[in-house]
């Protein structure tokens, strides 16, 4: 299987898919998959803009409305995880993974898929840890802070992958794993990037819950973006353990490195996305503790029947079968010949494929229950200054306590 794997999208399809014909073309190859490692900016309008963390004067359409109204078709499946700038309204609605545009799929908040026989993994946005420890609060349309603080790494959804046990053969994440330019040629990174060699020295320079996930996942292949350069590391578990090829790449520039194709060992076809038994099993499990306010999410009221879930899970794969419920759209599509958007505004739409994978599952639908913010009127101020003391204790505990993870 040949795998075309790209750094940061920044919307920009057009360019990507053009260079994979190009390369098709001229090395007389077909590539099977695109992995496109965040900032993939599925903007469907303009009121989409909105919920991206850009400035406004900076904030453009770009190409993926395209993709997403019907008018081009992803010529190579592609699977991407979210970064830190994201129509962060629209991930929302398939924070369980599905498909944005058709043929484009979002792994999701936290997922695993099959890619064929191939076992993909990923984690969105970057780590802050001023809310790791803090429950998915925000909803649209976000205020100045939330904007930014959606796409912040929370504990439940690394939490959620910490219990993956099968082998994972590519795993992706946004920002890199701390401690991982240890593993690679660090000097000659900093001779491109001079502003990376404090934060290497410090050990600040990456994500501490992306090198723990690297650490217990241990997956063949990490692939990570946002830096915007490219840079190799081979990551080695335990003498004579297992080996993780980490590979970071660039946006897509001309003349940037943001392509790479690998190829990989694989069952032959059909290639197709197909959802993952064992992670199913896993947000079946952990949905009971989904945190949808600031307080953190309480994992130890979880009961978790890894078996019996994994049971349940199977025998309605059997009957379904394993391929993601079909694309929807949920909102208008950008049109240029209409300067003015007249949409309805950016509040939230329950995504039919949510809603079906939910049903699927028995579990039931949360993305839009009203945070303490939003619900002043249920909310006693007594419960509320409690819950505020406990948040910060939580997360001055993460930011002081973490122990730096050697990888
Ligand atoms: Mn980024």
């Amino acid at each position: 299987m040949k795998i075309a794997v790209e750094g940061c999208m920044h919307g920009d399809l057009d360019n990507v898919y053009k260079t994979i014909a190009d390369l098709e073309r001229d090395e007389n190859t077909k590539i099977d998959l695109l992995i496109c490692c965040g900032d993939f900016q599925a903007v469907r309008n303009k009121k989409d803009l909105e919920s991206l963390n850009v400035k406004p004067k900076y904030r453009q359409m770009n190409t993926f409305w395209k993709y997403y109204s019907g008018k081009e078709v992803a010529p190579v499946p592609t699977i991407f995880i979210g970064g830190n700038h994201e129509a962060s309204n629209y991930l929302w609605e398939l924070y369980y993974g599905g498909w944005a545009a058709p043929n484009i799929f979002f792994l999701g908040f936290a997922g695993v898929i099959k890619f064929g026989s191939i076992r993909i993994g990923g984690l969105s946005g970057i780590y802050n840890c001023r809310h790791y420890s803090l429950g998915h609060f925000e909803r649209p349309p976000y205020n100045e802070s939330d904007i930014r603080s959606i796409y912040h790494v929370r504990e439940y959804d690394v939490h959620k992958l910490m219990q993956v046990k099968e082998p994972i053969d590519i795993f992706l994440s946004h920002d890199w794993p701390l401690g991982i330019t240890d593993c690679g040629n660090w000097r000659e990174l900093v001779k491109k990037k001079p502003s990376f060699e404090k934060e290497i020295q410090e050990r600040t320079l990456g994500s501490k819950p992306a090198a723990k996930l690297l650490e217990k996942l241990k997956p063949s292949y990490w692939f990570s973006a946002h830096l915007h350069c490219k840079f190799s590391a081979l990551v080695q578990h335990g003498e004579g353990g297992p080996m993780t090829k980490f590979l970071a790449l660039d946006k897509c520039l001309p003349g940037r490195k943001f392509l790479q194709i690998i190829e990989i060992e694989s069952d032959p076809g059909p290639f197709e996305i197909c959802y993952d038994e064992e992670w199913l099993a896993i947000t079946r499990t952990f949905n009971v503790a989904f945190p949808l306010t600031a307080r953190p999410a309480d994992l130890r009221s979880v009961q978790a029947d890894t078996e019996g879930s994994r049971q349940w899970v199977r025998s309605k794969l059997n009957t379904r079968g394993n391929k993601p419920f079909e694309f929807t759209r949920t909102a208008p599509c950008h049109d240029p010949s209409q300067p003015v958007f007249n949409g309805s505004s950016a509040e939230h739409h329950r995504n039919p494929q949510t809603k079906a994978l939910l049903k699927f599952l028995e579990l039931p639908y949360l993305l839009d229950n009203s945070t303490a913010r939003n619900e002043p009127s249920s909310y006693s101020p007594s419960v509320s200054k409690a819950e505020i003391a406990l948040t910060a204790f939580v997360v001055s505990m993460y930011c002081g306590l973490h122990p730096v993870v050697n990888s």
